[in-house]
């Protein structure tokens, strides 16, 4: 049964970080409340020789309602009893670009092809996500190769996002 409750949210199991470092483009997206990366997203996770990972993501924003930018961010990551589960303290090259403490999760990845993130801002009293993001990464700009939809479709299903996302274009930018 799917009741949408954070706690129960399933994550990767086993979750190899080594393998999940490397460049994602984000293809799909959810956004949640207020600013947000438009489009042409990428991210680049490194994973250190004492095992803490660290990325940097680009994309472009709107920001004061009217100026486009790229945004350059960086990220750092601590890690939870969850190895699929960690804290994201992230923070902008600019100092009018965001900075914030999220959840990073990784709800699903085959490494080589896809991967899905999720992030719950915010935890409703009845224990649903009031205020969440999410991206589907791929490791081609292009999208996702067919074989993997079916599975992405499932998970967007299982975190109770299905139907919410949006593409994101990559036209090199
Ligand atoms: C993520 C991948 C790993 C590194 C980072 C990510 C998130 C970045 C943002 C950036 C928002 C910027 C805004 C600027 C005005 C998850 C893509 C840092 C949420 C809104």
């Amino acid at each position: 049964a799917n009741d949408c409750q954070v706690a129960n949210i399933q994550v990767m199991q086993n979750f190899d970080k080594t393998q999940y470092a490397g460049v994602w483009y984000a293809v799909g997206k959810k956004d949640p409340e207020g600013l947000f990366l438009l489009d042409n997203i990428m991210a680049n996770f490194t994973v250190a020789e004492n095992g803490h990972m660290t990325a940097n993501a680009m994309g472009r924003v709107k920001i004061f309602n009217q100026w486009d930018l790229c945004a350059n961010m960086f990220a750092t990551f601590t890690e939870t009893p969850e190895p699929a589960k960690f804290r994201m303290k992230y923070w902008g090259a600019a100092s009018y670009l965001q900075t914030g403490n999220d959840e990073h999760w990784v709800i699903d990845t085959d490494y080589y092809n896809y991967a899905i993130q999720y992030s719950c801002r915010l935890t409703d009293a009845d224990g649903t996500c009031a205020d969440s993001y999410s991206f589907i990464f791929s490791r081609y700009p292009g999208g996702l190769r067919p074989e993997d939809q079916n599975v992405v479709t499932r998970k967007k299903d299982e975190i109770c996002l299905l139907g919410k996302y949006r593409r994101v274009a990559h036209t090199g930018e």
